[in-house]
């Protein structure tokens, strides 16, 4: 195999007062956090689509990303090196997961066919690398946004014919994330959604979309598909408003049309931030429906209001993520896919490298954080004494269904005014601050 990151060492665990820039400060692949290793706990994917297909152009400029790999063709040949060049990326990063859309690895040919064909042929050669690399798919997906048919949508769009060959693709990506064994399959909705009500009938768009994914839930128990099925929420842009806007919502389609059993959450960062949520609260409101699947690990910039795909830099937005994932047990066959792009300024290939050590190592901190705060145990206790009166007595009679109204009342007016305590809140963040270091 040619060395397509010639300059560049394997990236190893150096310590935390490393100068060395090529190297892991935090993240130590074999630490034990927690009972086991960060490897397994963390789970790190890189995302095909931004580490190798991003030129890094923006809105105002074209691509500066310099891609020695990329001849800049549609050939297979071109695809094939680009994989190459993936998988040494990924040996020499060490990290065990990838993702790809359909069109990231195989180009789109001219007929549906020629479009299967490509992408069978592109998965024997993922399934090559994988077998030597050990490498393995954390989950493939669909691109049902970037082709001009799709303009006004794919299982959305007015057009029949155009949710066929929507269809056509959803099928094709299932047959080969299936193949390469992949831990699961993503329905992101980039256009499920709408520019304008005044052209948009917003019923007929929910049910297609929710036939859709009905017919892929069929499809995925015909052939024995055993990964999961993922929805990532986002909100909006390119459309103006997308049907999967935030976990809540796509909690209330999937209950809509029976697909709850089918299917889990993969939730993002910059998504959350652009629904007006927090990351924390996409996440708790996920985990606690029992749909948090998987991360899509970025994060926005503040002050700009696209889906700017920030790698996760982040202390304390990774120590509030994985507070939560360990809280939850664990990730389990989801993991932390870095849907992230480097800013445009960091053009030189070895700026992959950079961008996920910063990444990864930011996630190893926040675990670390995650660790020592629930070991610590004061903000677990806090929540835990905040709801204390209704752990037995009149609040597990409520709970269990066994209280009335009438009971209620009687309470409310043996007790008179009850005694209120205050929340602590920046106590409490005092606390969780102690522990970033
Ligand atoms: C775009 C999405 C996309 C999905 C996969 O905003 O994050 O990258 O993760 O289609
Ligand atoms: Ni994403
Ligand atoms: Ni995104």
């Amino acid at each position: 195999m040619s060395e397509y990151f010639p300059d560049v060492p394997s990236i190893a665990y150096a310590g935390a007062d490393s100068r060395d820039p090529l190297t892991f400060r935090h993240y130590d692949p074999d630490a034990i956090i927690e009972g086991q290793t960060m490897r397994s706990h963390l789970r790190f994917a890189a995302a095909f689509w931004h580490t190798m297909r991003n030129d890094l152009s923006d809105p105002f400029g074209s691509g500066t990303a310099i891609m020695p790999w990329d001849d800049g063709s549609q050939s297979l040949e071109n695809a094939e090196r680009r994989i190459e060049a993936f998988f040494e990326f990924l040996d020499k990063i060490d990290i065990d997961f990838y993702c790809f859309h359909d069109r990231d690895v195989a180009p789109e040919g001219s007929t549906v066919s020629e479009s299967r064909a490509n992408l069978e042929h592109m998965a024997s050669v993922l399934e090559r690398h994988q077998a030597s690399s050990g490498r393995k798919l954390l989950w493939g997906t669909a691109c049902l946004f970037s082709h001009p048919r799709y303009v006004h949508g794919a299982g959305t769009s007015c057009s029949v014919d155009v949710f066929a060959h929507a269809a056509a693709q959803v099928r094709s990506a299932i047959d080969v994330t299936h193949r390469l064994g992949g831990g699961g399959y993503v329905f992101w909705g980039g256009r499920e959604g709408y520019s304008s009500l005044i052209n948009t009938d917003m019923a007929r768009e929910r049910q297609q979309l929710a036939r859709l994914l009905e017919m892929a839930v069929e499809y995925k128990h015909q052939i024995g598909f055993k990964g999961t099925f993922y929805i990532e929420p986002k909100p909006m842009e390119p459309t103006t408003h997308q049907y999967d806007f935030d976990v809540a919502a796509c909690l209330d389609f999937l209950r809509e049309f029976g697909l709850l059993d089918e299917f889990m959450l993969n939730i993002e960062t910059n998504h959350a931030t652009l629904a007006s949520h927090s990351m924390d609260h996409e996440l708790s409101a996920a985990a606690a429906a029992g749909v948090l699947g998987s991360i899509d690990a970025n994060m926005g910039h503040e002050h700009l209001g696209w889906d700017t795909d920030h790698f996760p830099t982040d202390i304390y937005l990774t120590a509030r993520i994985m507070r939560i994932v360990l809280a939850m047990g664990g990730i389990g066959d989801g993991g932390l896919n870095f849907d992230a792009k480097r800013r445009r300024g960091s053009f030189e290939p070895v700026d992959l490298f950079h961008a996920h050590i910063a990444g990864m190592d930011a996630f190893a901190r926040g675990l670390k954080i995650a660790a020592a705060i629930r070991a610590d145990r004061r903000l677990d206790e806090a929540i835990q004494a905040r709801y204390a009166s209704w752990d037995d007595g009149l609040g597990q009679d409520i709970m269990n269904g066994s209280c009335t109204l009438e009971r209620l009342e009687a309470h409310a007016a043996s007790i008179g005014e009850p005694s209120m305590t205050s929340g602590r809140e920046e106590m409490l963040d005092a606390i969780f601050n102690d522990f970033i270091r």
